[in-house]
C-alpha cells in the first residue's frame, strides 16, 4: 500500500475511509436461469462466484422470490445415467472460484408460484454464505446461457 506511506493528510483520510479488502470479495457473475416448459415447476441455475479474499467460503443456501425454495445440487453420471444430488454446500476456495454450470452444480429453484419465466425474464437470486454474507444477484432467464441467445442459438 504506497497509499499509506504518502504524508499527505488527505490521502491517509481517503485510505482510511475506504475498507481494507482484499480485492473485492465475493462477486457473482454470468448468472442465468434455464428457460423451461411452462408446465415446469423447477428451473436450474448457474453462475460463477469468485472469491478474492484469503478465505475459504461456502455457499450454504440459496432464495428466490417467486420459487418455495431453492438447492445447491450437483449433476452426476453414474452407470450411464445422469442423475442429481443435492448438495449441503459449495466451497469457494481462496482466491478461486466455484462454477455452476449444465452438467456440474447448480442452483435448484422448486416450487414455482409466479408466472413461467421465459427467456429475456430476469429473476433475482440471494445467495447466502456460511458466514452470514448474503449477496442478491440478477440472473438472465435464457434458453442455452447467458447475454442473450441471439448470437448461439443452435434450433436453426
Ligand atoms: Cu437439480
Amino acid at each position: 500500500m504506497n497509499r499509506l506511506a504518502c504524508t499527505c493528510a488527505g490521502a491517509i483520510a481517503l485510505a482510511l475511509a475506504l475498507p481494507l479488502s482484499a480485492g473485492e470479495g465475493l462477486t457473482i457473475h454470468g448468472a442465468w436461469v434455464r428457460e423451461m416448459p411452462p408446465v415446469a415447476d423447477n428451473a436450474a441455475g448457474y453462475l460463477r462466484i469468485d472469491n478474492a479474499t484469503e478465505t475459504e467460503r461456502h455457499l450454504v443456501a440459496v432464495e428466490s422470490e417467486g420459487y418455495a425454495r431453492a438447492e445447491i445440487h450437483e449433476s452426476i453420471e453414474e452407470d450411464g445415467m445422469a442423475r442429481m444430488e443435492h448438495r449441503e454446500r459449495l466451497t469457494v476456495p481462496a482466491g478461486g472460484e466455484a462454477v455452476l454450470e449444465p452438467g456440474g452444480y447448480h442452483i435448484m429453484l422448486m416450487g414455482r408460484d409466479i408466472d413461467p419465466p421465459r427467456a429475456g425474464d430476469e429473476l433475482e437470486l440471494e445467495l447466502i454464505f456460511d458466514d452470514g454474507e448474503r449477496k442478491t444477484v440478477t440472473a438472465e432467464v435464457a434458453r442455452h446461457g447467458p447475454g442473450g441467445d441471439s448470437g448461439h442459438n443452435m434450433e436453426h
